[in-house]
């Protein structure tokens, strides 16, 4: 409420106090955010630069709080929360994400893009952007396309140097059909879990290995439970910033912008540091005894997913596959 002037300097000219009535200070709503990660990795860098512009972008009426770690739970289950409105915002790869907007598997599928700058830019572009659209009719709002890396193969048994290496290998999968369905063709014994799972299951021999970005292995220092790693770079993994619709909804028109920017500078951090990670963490990883397999025959590999291949060409359209892995 605003205070005329004048009455201020009469009652500075009088000596008279005036007890006004102070404008309460803007409520601030508080969010949730969940990630699967450590805090000091690519989505921990994210989230925490996301949780201080939102914070600034909307003057304060809005503050996330950020949890790390899987604490308010799994990737897939934090999805749900969206849905249900028990969770605000999460930062997830796009592993379980198929079990929700089926459309998005066709980015999981085995070397589909062949570095980091046509990922990027095939998400950053109308495809990328496009498959965005598909998320509110799920109940759920894609901020942005945020990055997980490619993912390498890692296991305690034995080096992976051809493909007939993977044969029987226990390997633990994200809960991803696509991926699951790839790795059988590998000869790979296929073991969906939640990442919340994984250190444990290796640690116990549940299952032989896993497959991750470095950015992943590193933070979460699988280095501890795994011997061999092989960089196969076998999948390029998208990540998200998702948003809970019903929350996305009460957002006013500046608001929603403001998130969607905020987002934007969460991904340039999320994307430096895996830029980073992937100078640094397979010198780190091999410092700390683990034997890495930096040169293997990609061909050979990309060979033995042929009939998978086809597969995946009849049922998302080898039209739409080339689309992807023809865009610059
Ligand atoms: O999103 O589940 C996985 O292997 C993911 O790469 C991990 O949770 C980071």
């Amino acid at each position: 409420m605003q205070t005329p002037r004048l009455f201020c300097a009469l009652a500075v000219a009088t000596g008279v106090v005036l007890a006004l009535p102070v404008a309460p200070a803007t409520a601030q709503t508080p969010l949730k955010m969940n990630i699967s990660v450590s805090q000091n990795s690519h989505y921990g860098a994210a989230v925490d630069v996301f949780a201080r512009e939102v914070e600034k972008r909307t003057n304060g009426r809005y503050k996330v709080q950020n949890f790390y770690s899987g604490a308010l739970g799994a990737e897939r289950e934090s999805i749900e929360a969206l849905q249900l409105g028990t969770l605000d915002l999460t930062m997830t790869s796009t592993g379980p994400v198929p079990n929700f907007v089926p459309e998005v598997a066709i980015l999981d599928i085995p070397f589909l893009f062949k570095d980091y700058a046509q990922a990027r830019a095939t998400l950053d572009g109308p495809i990328g952007q496009d498959m965005l659209q598909k998320f509110p009719a799920k109940g759920l709002v894609a901020l942005a396309w945020g990055e997980n890396g490619f993912r390498h193969m890692t296991n305690s048994k034995r080096q992976i140097v051809t493909p007939e290496d993977l044969k029987g290998l226990k390997m633990r999968t994200m809960e991803n059909p696509v991926h699951m369905q790839a790795y059988k063709a590998f000869g790979i014994i296929p073991t969906p879990m939640a990442f919340t799972e994984v250190f444990t299951a290796l640690q116990q021999g549940t299952v032989d290995g896993q497959e991750n970005p470095l950015s992943v292995i590193s933070s979460a220092k699988l280095d501890q439970v795994q011997k061999y790693m092989t960089l196969t770079g076998h999948v390029y993994s998208p990540a998200l910033i998702l948003m809970s619709k019903a929350q996305w909804d009460k957002l006013s028109a500046p608001d929603k912008q403001a998130f969607l920017d905020a987002a934007k500078e969460a991904v340039k951090a999320n994307r430096a540091r895996i830029d980073d990670d992937e100078h640094k963490a397979v010198a780190d990883l091999k410092a700390k005894g683990m034997i890495i397999v930096e040169n293997i025959d990609k061909a050979k590999f990309q060979a033995a997913l042929g009939p998978t291949f086809a597969e995946f060409g009849k049922k998302f359209g080898q039209e739409n596959i080339d689309k992807i892995r023809n865009y610059k």
